[in-house]
């Protein structure tokens, strides 16, 4: 048993094909030596400078950094890649007006550490949800491999009853050059491995969930604003700076994009209505209809 492995640039179709199947899927070769150079700069002094994370889900041989995306300038191009964005389109747009970024989480794991629990992760949202709600990319920084920690994921375990965990021959390790990333889908069985060498593993998760869900990191604290302000639209949309209709993130009755473009926010906004259109036409149908 063996994830699919994809060069990047292949059309997008493949890797949802193979994402389907398996519930995850490696995809090769995503960031050039001059992102990977930059990411190093980035984050290597961060690391150095934070302490071992105190959890036993978390670990305790491991360091985490969250908020990556207000960090690094390679982690905001990481989360608009063309394929990360078309596996979202096909997997979570259905179910929601529009997806948002879930988290963004430095992960390294140190010398010692002990393989993690066994898990999907989409618990973390309380309901049975008959549909994938949240999606991860985990970007290798360094070579992923069996020794240093490379990703524990059973294939297939999202067509699965939620009771079932894997037994070991049913798990399989994302062993990956760097700059290249695994997704695996929200139900998906997976965990951390145990890292038996010297050196650190270090990956970036990148999550993406519907729109609708409450983020599990806190973005409108987790990024200074005036950071925001100089994303891309489509990034500070990812990051949940937009109005998802109906009436969901209203500032004022004002979606939070005027306000993060405009720079300011009005004291005295009139409050607006946020409705897909379906609902704009059964009120325009109600309203001019009697
Ligand atoms: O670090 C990894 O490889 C996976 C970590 C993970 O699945 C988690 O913390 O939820
Ligand atoms: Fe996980």
């Amino acid at each position: 048993m063996q994830l699919q492995r994809i060069k990047h640039g292949t059309p997008s179709g493949k890797v949802i094909e193979a994402l389907e199947e398996d519930g995850a899927v490696i995809v090769e070769d995503a960031l050039g030596r001059d992102q990977l150079d930059l990411l190093e700069r980035e984050i290597s002094q961060r690391l150095v400078q934070t302490p071992n994370c105190e959890g036993r889900f978390h670990g305790y041989a491991t360091k985490r950094i969250g908020g990556m995306i207000g960090k690094s300038e390679v982690c905001r191009q990481m989360a608009l890649d063309r394929t990360v964005l078309d596996i979202m389109d096909h997997f979570l747009l259905p179910n929601c007006a529009r997806y948002q970024i879930n988290l963004t989480q430095l992960i390294a794991i140190g010398p010692g550490e002990q393989r993690q629990i066994t898990h999907a992760d989409d618990p973390l949202f309380p309901f049975d949800n008959p549909y994938e709600i949240m999606i991860n990319v985990m970007w290798a920084v360094d070579d992923f491999t069996k020794e240093n920690g490379g990703t524990h994921l059973a294939p297939g375990s999202h067509k699965w009853p939620r009771d079932r965990q894997p037994e070991d021959d049913e798990i399989v390790q994302a062993e990956m050059p760097k700059g290249s990333y695994v997704v695996w889908l929200g139900s998906l069985r997976h965990g951390g491995g145990a890292n038996d060498t010297g050196s650190w593993r270090r990956g970036i998760v990148m999550s993406y969930c519907l729109g609708w869900l409450r983020q599990s990191e806190n973005q409108y604290l987790a990024i200074p604003v005036e950071t925001v302000r100089t994303f891309p639209e489509r990034l500070q949309e990812l990051v949940g700076y937009r109005v998802h209709e109906p009436n969901l993130g209203m500032v004022d009755g004002e979606d939070p994009l005027h306000w993060i473009r405009d720079g300011v926010k009005p004291e005295f906004p009139a409050f607006k209505d946020h409705l897909p259109e379906e609902m704009n036409d059964l009120l325009r149908q109600y309203y001019e209809g009697r």
